[in-house]
């Protein structure tokens, strides 16, 4: 840990102290990579002993986008956040969002750095970011994700520093990072390939900034996948063949596109299905999260190289990985979210985007958030970076939910996160949906027969019959009415009985 002594050394309650009551901090990490892990925790113990006292300690938190269980978890269990952006996955924090109790702006990840530099949240009073090495000159070696660090250096008034030891120092060099300048001196991006680098392999930091300096020794806090179930399977399978029809189409060239892929077991069993498959060729990914599926697809040759905003792998697949530093390090480039996640590159490459609905509508609309319109899961995160300007953007989910209690398949979507403009393939384990040049009714049709479960079929073609002629035709009266009756009998077909999803 060279030039880190340049700065004091605190204990992470001592640096906790630092952190005032209201105070927006932002803090290191995208998904469980690179979160910050001592001095959160720290906090929750402090904010549980001033609310213990009957002192009010609340604080507003910003991320690159979810966290690990020190973060976001700990922080929630004590009532410790009173604001959040712009991503969560804990169902704790997901709760107190829902209750009212916390404040939760849910916006595009590739959009939160310029957003904080151009002072659209206030300002940021401190930063904690765990990172390998602190130079005195203020270069900052960061560790698995870059996530929105580089801009948190930028714009906090004081930043403390994890260096956490368990991080190989050299996960740094496959950093890539730039900030973007302010429009109207934004330059365009020079990236025609997802390997090529661009920026520097450290971030930058005021030196005067940095209030201290906490030494930890910690694994990011992920935890694994469960295996592929017979759904993911059969919603992988759909998207392969897919895939190669349009490479014998001649609409995919036979070097393939670089691939996106969204967080999650059906993304995970995608990837797994592309890597199997002899007839897919080798490819490259531009992608947000490097997860467990591309991990080993790159250890087995599969994937050629990958351009990222994270490293998620558990403790053990990160130690693999270290381990094999030498092969990883030419085949990845970590980059900061606002270039990971940039539309202008997405649609450059020409990426295939493939993230996960939670419900999408007969006419192609996806919700990726609320349930019911008002409940959320996680957020959109990036899944709107990709999906708007991919060359191809898929989207997938079962065909139901709740043992069939919940169809994906709903007659008009309670939210909109990706609107029919922006999606151009729906996949369910039933088949999948290609809607390219269709006309509204077209793609109900087509996303009836091929999307919906056969339970829930009849309901949605006499929903199209019946709501009569129009360029896009609705029955507003009835567009929620299976969402209705979830909400008052609990299950969107109250006299079918529900049973288990049949491939
Ligand atoms: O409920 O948790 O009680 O079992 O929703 O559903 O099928 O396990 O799917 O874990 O992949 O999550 C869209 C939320 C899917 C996720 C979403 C219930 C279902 C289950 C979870 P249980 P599954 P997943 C890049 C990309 C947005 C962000 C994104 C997501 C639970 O993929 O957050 O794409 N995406 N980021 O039973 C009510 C429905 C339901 C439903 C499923 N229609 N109504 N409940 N469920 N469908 C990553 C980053 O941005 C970093």
């Amino acid at each position: 840990m060279r030039g880190t002594t340049a700065f004091p050394v605190l204990t992470a309650e001592e640096a906790a102290e630092l952190i005032p009551h209201g105070a927006m901090v932002a803090f290191s990490g995208f998904t469980p990579a690179g979160s910050a892990k001592a001095v959160p925790q720290a906090l929750a113990r402090r904010a549980r002993q001033l609310h213990d006292e009957g002192t009010p300690f609340q604080i507003r938190v910003l991320t690159g986008a979810s966290t690990g269980a020190s973060l976001d978890d700990a922080l929630a269990e004590v009532n410790a956040i009173s604001w959040r952006a712009p991503y969560q996955s804990s169902s704790l924090l997901r709760k107190q969002i829902n209750e009212g109790r916390v404040a939760f702006v849910d916006m595009h990840l590739s959009h939160l750095p310029q957003s904080v530099l151009f002072g659209f949240f206030g300002k940021v009073d401190v930063a904690v970011i765990e990172a390998t090495e602190v130079t005195p000159d203020g270069r900052v070696y960061l560790t698995t994700s870059v996530g929105a660090s580089p801009t948190f250096l930028q714009v906090a008034d004081k930043v403390i520093f994890e260096v956490n030891r368990r991080q190989a120092r050299r996960i740094s060099d496959m950093a890539d990072i730039t900030i973007p300048k302010p429009p109207p001196y934004r330059n365009a991006l020079d990236l025609d390939h997802p390997l090529q680098r661009i920026g520097k392999n450290y971030a930058r930091v005021d030196p005067e900034k940095i209030v201290g300096i906490v030494e930890t020794d910690r694994p990011d806090e992920l935890g694994g996948f469960t295996p592929s179930d017979e759904t993911s399977r059969a919603i992988a399978e759909h998207v392969v063949r897919f895939l190669l029809d349009e490479l014998a189409a001649h609409r995919i060239p036979m070097e393939f596109l670089p691939l996106q892929s969204g967080v999650g077991n059906v993304a995970n069993a995608v990837l797994e299905g592309l890597g199997d498959n002899p007839d897919i060729p080798d490819f490259l990914m531009y992608t947000e999260v490097f997860q467990s599926a591309a991990f080993k697809l790159m250890q087995r040759g599969r994937l050629r190289g990958a351009s990222t905003c994270a490293l998620t792998l558990s403790p053990g697949e990160m130690r693999e990985f270290v381990s094999q530093l030498d092969f990883f390090a030419p085949r990845i480039v970590l980059r900061p979210q606002e270039i990971s996640n940039n539309p202008a590159v997405v649609r450059q490459l020409g990426v295939i985007a493939m993230n996960t609905a939670l419900e999408f509508d007969l006419f192609g609309h996806v919700n990726s958030t609320h349930v019911c319109g008002s409940t959320i899961m996680n957020g959109v995160g990036g899944s709107g970076d990709f999906a708007r300007n991919a060359y191809l953007s898929i989207f997938m989910c079962p065909s139901i939910a709740k043992d069939g209690k919940i169809s994906t398949v709903v007659p008009m979507c309670t939210h909109v996160d990706q609107n029919e403009h922006s999606v151009q393939v729906l996949v369910t384990e039933q088949g999948l949906a290609d809607l390219r040049g269709l006309a509204p009714e077209e793609r109900a049709t087509r996303i009836i027969s091929q999307c919906a479960h056969p339970m829930y079929r009849d309901y949605l073609y006499r929903y199209v019959r019946d709501a009569g002629s129009a360029h896009i035709p609705h029955d507003l009266s009835r567009c929620f009415e299976l969402h209705q009756n979830l909400l008052q009998h609990g299950s969107m077909l109250p006299a079918a009985t529900p049973r288990r999803a049949a491939c």
